[in-house]
């Protein structure tokens, strides 16, 4: 009986580890997601016969930990980049692309024209001033984080 017992103890026992673990695992990457907050994120409205667009904007961090911006996608494009321009030795400026964006925990980065973007390789269509593009931004917790961005004219 005594033995019984023990077995049934164990059993619950174990069954409340896993549990744990799975309730742990869900809390996770919800956690994550809501730590990560885009500002005003937008695109650039495209200059006649150019294949590839750009968007830009502001990628805060409000959690404890960093995150990774790892991977991007939207249906007005073939893929998407992560780039960022440098200055090149002989006074040129040339995009580089990035394997992930860090976004510093407690910290953020500013997606914007010359620095940091994220570029739409080969647009499906023209991008127009007054259209609203969804942008999907994988983050390094495994979670994807959708993004509404409008079309804003090059000079602002
Ligand atoms: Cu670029």
């Amino acid at each position: 009986m005594r033995h019984y017992f023990n077995r049934m103890i164990q059993r619950v026992l174990s069954s409340a580890a896993l549990l744990l673990v799975i309730v742990m695992g869900m809390l996770g990457p919800v956690q994550a997601a809501e730590t990560i907050e885009v500002e005003s994120f937008w695109l650039r409205e495209s200059v006649p016969g150019a294949e590839n667009g750009a968007g830009f904007g502001e990628i805060r961090n409000t959690g404890s930990e960093d995150v990774s911006i790892v991977a991007a996608e939207s249906p007005i494009a073939s893929s998407l980049e992560l780039h960022q321009h440098v200055h090149r030795h002989n006074g040129q400026m040339a995009m580089e692309q990035l394997d992930a964006l860090v976004i510093p925990a407690g910290g953020s980065v500013t997606l914007q024209p010359g620095g940091y973007h994220l570029m739409l390789m080969q647009l499906k269509s023209p991008l127009r001033v007054g259209q609203s593009h969804t942008l999907e931004l994988r983050l390094s917790t495994g979670e994807t984080l959708t993004v509404e961005a409008e079309v804003h004219p090059l000079v602002r």
